[in-house]
């Protein structure tokens, strides 16, 4: 009997014990699903001509369900360089867009990645830009981290037979104007103001291989040529009417 006491005191600081344990088991469980992934993912503005910014929780795993956008404006006339330095998204279902301006316009965008490969780097054709972090609901990775400056503007040097679109950074083949699609980010290939496509008049068309050529104005070769009888007399008026057959040629914009 002298030894039947302690063995229940024991067992009842041992069922105390356990209690506690599990109560704080059972807090610990409770605390992680409500502290860990729950990070907003709201706009976030970047408004220096310099910085960095990361997809949500990194370098930990990102969350479920996020849709994060981050908006970058630097001071005109300089324009956005992103350059991620570090990235791993889930394959096929979790994304980063980037666009250009200051919008997620699908018709603005500049390139969408995911997967593990770092993207190259990108140059907005203006002052601002857009990133978009959209995962789904299941299977997180360590996300992204990037950079962005402000730049000089750089001018493209379109190649002969190439379109500039008036962002000024973007060259398109000259048969995509006045074609009634945008290839421009801008529109400024289907702006009619700025350009026009006239059928090659027949006298110019012997010794072609197509009768259905058109002829782009201002023509690519020289943006000051801006009729058919100037194209004609300059000295490239040759190469000038050797643009793409009728399947590529863009139609009359009227
Ligand atoms: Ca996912
Ligand atoms: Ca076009």
């Amino acid at each position: 009997m002298c030894i039947s006491r302690p063995l229940p005191v024991r067992i009842m600081w041992t069922l105390v014990w356990f209690g506690v344990v599990a109560s704080c088991l059972q807090f610990q469980s409770v605390s992680s699903q409500t502290s860990a992934p729950v990070t907003p993912c709201l706009t976030e503005r970047l408004t220096g001509d310099n910085g960095t910014f990361t997809s949500p929780n990194y370098p930990n795993n990102y969350p479920d369900d996020q849709n994060c956008r981050y908006e970058i404006s630097v001071s005109p006339p300089k324009v956005v360089r992103l350059t991620f330095t570090d990235f791993d998204v889930e394959q096929g279902y979790d994304f980063v867009h980037v666009y250009v301006g200051n919008t997620t316009d699908a018709t603005q965008e500049i390139g969408k990645f995911d997967g593990t490969n770092i993207p190259r780097p990108l140059t907005s054709s203006v002052s601002s830009m857009t990133v978009r972090f959209s995962s789904d609901e299941s299977v997180n990775k360590k996300g992204f981290q990037a950079n962005y400056a402000a730049v000089d503007k750089e001018f493209a040097d379109c190649a002969i037979g190439q379109f500039r679109c008036a962002d000024g950074v973007t060259c398109l083949h000259a048969w995509k104007r006045c074609d009634g699609k945008n290839d421009c980010l801008d529109g400024s290939d289907e702006d009619a103001s700025n350009c026009a496509c006239q059928n090659v008049p027949r006298y110019l068309e012997s010794g072609l291989c197509s009768a259905s050529r058109k002829m782009t104005l201002p023509n690519p070769l020289d943006y000051t040529l801006t009729t058919v009888t100037q194209v004609q007399n300059s000295a490239n008026s040759t190469a000038s009417l050797a643009l793409p057959g009728p399947s590529v040629t863009p139609k009359l914009k009227t």
